[in-house]
């Protein structure tokens, strides 16, 4: 093992004072032990995992975390650059030094009478010139075997990592759960997470959000690639060709949908990638590749049902090497199977909520948590691309950005370039859903679907995104998509799900030359007849009003957009500042 990463775990035995150290290897027998001692340890007086019905769902474990641990906590998450200007309005922020103090104090002990993991994985797959070496420190076997899931853990990543000092360090301890004792904190300077007090995956399985996106955008900025929350999905038409898109969208849109999506259509075919992160580089032709540096999917649960995701339920009942964890979810008695909203239209007679108790049917609370999740194996996924392991990534014709708007945003637009594609990103807003947090139905802005995410300012993060463009030779499209534009009886405008696909092929027709476009002051939309509406009960007046630019609804858009630039002064690159003055001048404001 590498002097810097034996002393890195030296270091952290002596802060933590665990009474063991396990570093994890990867191997199968590992899974096996990872599980049995997670069958038998309590934490918070719960067991950690809980064997479910091996034949509808082999291989397959169930968590219940404590209630007050389900969720990110924005709150309480900080990027500590040197310069708070760097960290931006968009980011909470201390400085490194009584972040670390802060930090050292509450690790301090923390893991006397526990076992400290050390876990050693690449981001990406190892042969990747684009792929990352990372250690994590944990006290939570669930977090460990996470983290088998998610990333390539074992002994590659040692073997990369061998001499250099260049790692990742996640820094991770569940503490005694109190929330006010819990913080994530980052420091993109030194390649470094601290995290305490919280189990749950996007402040714990530190590959995740807290590497993947927020110290790999920063690394991106620095280095000239890009870290995004995107998903990544090959498309193959009838004529095999395959054309592969990025797809960002804030939560609650039907993003994971997306991903794995079963088209209507005959003769095509969606494979995936990735469902939340992508990775972006120029390749050496100029054009945009991606890759997903993780390996799972984490998952919401409720909504995921044999109707809306049947590819992912499938995904969850195959099996291999790796075992599929569900956290918070209920669960049906009578079979041992985890249960949540939407699941089926089955009728489940007997069910235990998220908090093992017995689940009342007329209860208004659901029985699984809102926010319950499923940790699963990307290699379970059936319709996983073959090039998925390909180590220079997919060229990337197309990215889809969207958001959940009533009304104002179209069902599809694209954007006239790179930059003004860049401004429409910039720009997307969604309302909030109970997922989320903050007031229901409430818009906020949330630029490429990274506002949580983006490690540094997000003024330069924008002017990078157009420096991007700059460099590339050839650049994929830019579109907009809106799946939940409603009428004046607050009804659905567009039957959404599978039938999303036909935008897609749309997308395909504009980026093969096959279709035009018309200009309006927006984007460029669909022309008449365009978009393929066969056998969709869909009629002229609909398909006007999912197009429909109001200029009201516009002009009190504009406002918001300014208010929103605002708070980041003149970091906002003057190519988006152009954009918006042609927007109003447009709309005559
Ligand atoms: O942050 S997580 O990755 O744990 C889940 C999410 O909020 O997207
Ligand atoms: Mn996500």
């Amino acid at each position: 093992m590498s002097t810097h990463v034996e002393m890195f775990i030296k270091e952290m035995k002596e802060l933590f004072e665990p009474t063991q150290v396990y570093i994890m290897d990867g191997s199968q027998e590992e899974a096996e032990n990872l599980v049995a001692i997670a069958e038998k340890s309590e934490v918070d007086g719960r067991v950690v995992l809980k064997k479910l019905n091996n034949k509808e769902y082999p291989n397959s474990y169930y968590h219940c975390s404590n209630p007050n641990d389900v969720a990110r906590t924005e709150h309480l998450t900080f990027v500590c650059t040197a310069n708070k200007d760097e960290a931006g309005p968009n980011n909470n922020w201390i400085n490194p030094k009584e972040a670390k103090e802060k930090m050292t104090g509450f690790f301090r002990g923390a893991m006397k009478g526990r076992t400290m993991y050390v876990i050693p994985f690449v981001m990406g797959t190892p042969k990747s010139k684009y792929a990352k070496n990372c250690v994590q420190i944990t006290d939570s076997v669930y977090v460990a075997l996470s983290m088998r899931i998610m990333s390539r853990v074992g002994k590659q990543a040692v073997e990369r990592i061998g001499n250099s000092c260049d790692f990742f360090r996640g820094i991770h301890s569940i503490g005694d759960l109190n929330p006010n004792r819990r913080f994530v904190m980052h420091f993109p300077e030194e390649n470094l997470v601290m995290s305490f007090g919280s189990g749950y995956g996007g402040n714990a399985l530190l590959g995740k959000k807290c590497y993947s996106l927020r110290i790999g955008s920063y690394l991106g900025y620095k280095e000239g690639w890009l870290a995004e929350h995107m998903i990544i999905i090959g498309v193959q038409s009838p004529d095999s060709k395959i054309t592969y898109f990025l797809g960002a969208f804030p939560s609650a849109c039907g993003k994971t949908n997306l991903a794995l999506l079963k088209p209507r259509s005959r003769g095509y075919k969606i494979w995936t990638l990735g469902d939340d992160i992508a990775w972006i580089n120029i390749g050496k032709d100029g054009q945009l590749y991606a890759i997903n540096p993780e390996t799972g999917f984490f998952g919401v649960a409720p909504g995921t049902g044999f109707k809306t995701n049947p590819v992912m339920m499938q995904t969850l009942k195959n099996n291999n090497f790796f075992p599929t964890l569900f956290t918070n979810t209920a669960i049906d008695t009578d079979n041992n199977t985890p249960w949540w909203e939407g699941i089926s239209d089955n009728i489940v007679q007997n069910l235990v909520d998220w908090q093992g108790q017995k689940y009342d049917k007329n209860s208004r609370k659901s029985a699984a948590h809102p926010n319950s999740r499923f940790t699963v194996s990307i290699y379970n996924c059936p319709t996983l691309s073959h090039e998925y392991d390909n180590p220079n990534g997919v060229p990337i014709s197309g990215i889809i950005f969207g958001g959940r708007r009533k009304s104002t945003i179209p069902l599809v637009y694209e954007a006239k370039d790179w930059n003004n594609g860049v401004f429409i990103a910039s720009i997307i807003g969604s309302e909030t859903t109970a997922a989320s947090s903050g007031q229901i139905g409430n818009i906020r802005r949330d630029p490429m679907a990274m506002l949580p995410f983006c490690g540094y300012n997000m003024g330069d993060y924008f002017q990078h995104w157009l420096n991007v463009g700059n460099r590339a030779k050839k650049l994929p499209k830019i579109f907009m998509v809106n799946w939940f534009r409603k009428d004046e009886n607050d009804k659905f405008l567009w039957p959404g799900y599978r039938e999303n696909f036909r935008i897609v092929k749309w997308m395909i027709d504009r980026i093969e030359g096959k279709t035009g476009a018309k200009e309006f002051e927006i984007g460029l939309f669909p022309e008449e007849g365009a978009i393929d509406l066969n056998e969709l009960n869909i009629d002229k007046e609909t398909i006007k009003k999912l197009f429909r630019v109001d200029r009201e609804d516009w002009r009190k858009e504009i406002v918001m957009i300014e208010e929103f630039y605002s708070k980041f002064g003149d970091k906002i690159p003057i190519e988006l500042r152009n954009c918006l003055a042609k927007l109003k001048e447009k709309f005559r404001i």
